[in-house]
């Protein structure tokens, strides 16, 4: 069966690939990603400099998913300029994520990253974890002129990743911000910024940054995620291309994620957990469930949620 997709005009050999963050810091880490089944190799989020992080437990996986306050550990935008021309001889889309501490951090490295000629950039205007920083995407003014000044700098298709939104009135005003600042597509949705996980039995946070406050990640979050990629699917009518992040830890999952209006879909906590093994799985499951329905193609779903 064919798990293959297209997103702002770039063919992806199937459907499932990385979120960023989840095994995509060191050259290592994505030259793995480069060998396995992952459609796509997505890189962490870069910053102008390196980073080492939030100190650390900043990680903690749980039966329902996970918590997170990484806190942007990355090598820095110059490394990975450098890696992409070596992670792009997999034959398979490299998409590079930017993250910066200022608006102008954004322009910096966009115009480097745009030069190294990944497939697509995504602009992430949505981590949840730098003590002191707000998540740009929640600032519906901040989040325009900031995509106003990086559009012109991107060559190649420009991607957004946004937090959660929780009213359909923020999704309307994100969703015509987005329509008004050449997005080429979207990806929903970020971690579930600022829960707070604790363990009864030592009577402490799971995770040290921020008091213990991070992202969640995993299957708690995925009636979030879906609910986020079908309210931009209708208020931009299907025309830009929708990545789902959330909750993708089965092949259903994915289905759900393409029936609400994705066109591919990304693996955070669950790759975390069990390994890049973890999209053979996903791509089997998946390849079952349109088989039993009949269907032979992402495409044929993308978007058919019957409403009640
Ligand atoms: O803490 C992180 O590094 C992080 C980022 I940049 C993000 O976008 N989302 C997340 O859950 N963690």
């Amino acid at each position: 069966m064919n798990l293959s997709t297209t997103i702002a005009g770039v063919k992806f050999p199937s459907c499932f690939m990385n979120a960023s963050g989840a095994l995509c810091m060191t050259r290592e880490e994505l030259l793995a990603l480069g060998r396995s089944r992952a459609g796509a190799i997505v890189t962490k989020s870069m910053t102008v400099e390196p980073r080492s992080g939030n100190p650390e437990p900043r990680y903690y996986g749980f039966p329902g998913g996970s918590i997170n306050s990484m806190g942007l550990p990355n090598l820095g935008y110059l490394a990975y300029a450098e890696l992409i021309p070596e992670l792009k001889q997999f034959g398979k889309p490299v998409i590079a994520s930017i993250a910066g501490l200022c608006e102008d951090d954004f322009l910096t490295m966009a115009r480097v990253i745009n030069q190294a000629n990944p497939d697509l950039i995504e602009v992430n205007l949505s981590c949840p974890n730098i003590p002191g920083k707000p998540q740009i995407a929640y600032d519906p003014v901040d989040s325009e002129r900031l995509l106003k000044r990086v559009r012109p700098l991107i060559k190649v298709p420009m991607g957004v990743k946004l937090p959660p939104y929780f009213d359909p009135a923020h999704h309307a005003v994100m969703a015509e911000v987005i329509g008004r600042c050449g997005v080429d597509y979207l990806n929903l949705i970020n971690s579930v910024g600022n829960g707070l996980v604790i363990d009864p039995k030592r009577e402490t946070p799971v995770i040290k940054p921020k008091g213990g406050f991070g992202g969640l990640g995993g299957s708690l979050i995925k009636p979030v995620a879906l609910a986020n990629v079908r309210a931009f699917w209708k208020l931009l009518a299907g025309r830009i291309p929708i990545i789902g992040t959330g909750g993708v830890v089965q092949g259903i999952d994915a289905f759900e994620h393409v029936l609400c209006g994705a066109s591919a879909v990304q693996v955070g906590t669950v790759l975390v957990e069990e390994g890049v093994g973890v999209f053979e799985r996903m791509e089997r499951e998946l390849e079952a469930e349109l088989s039993s329905r009949g269907g032979r193609l992402v495409e044929d779903y993308r978007g058919r949620l019957k409403e009640l």
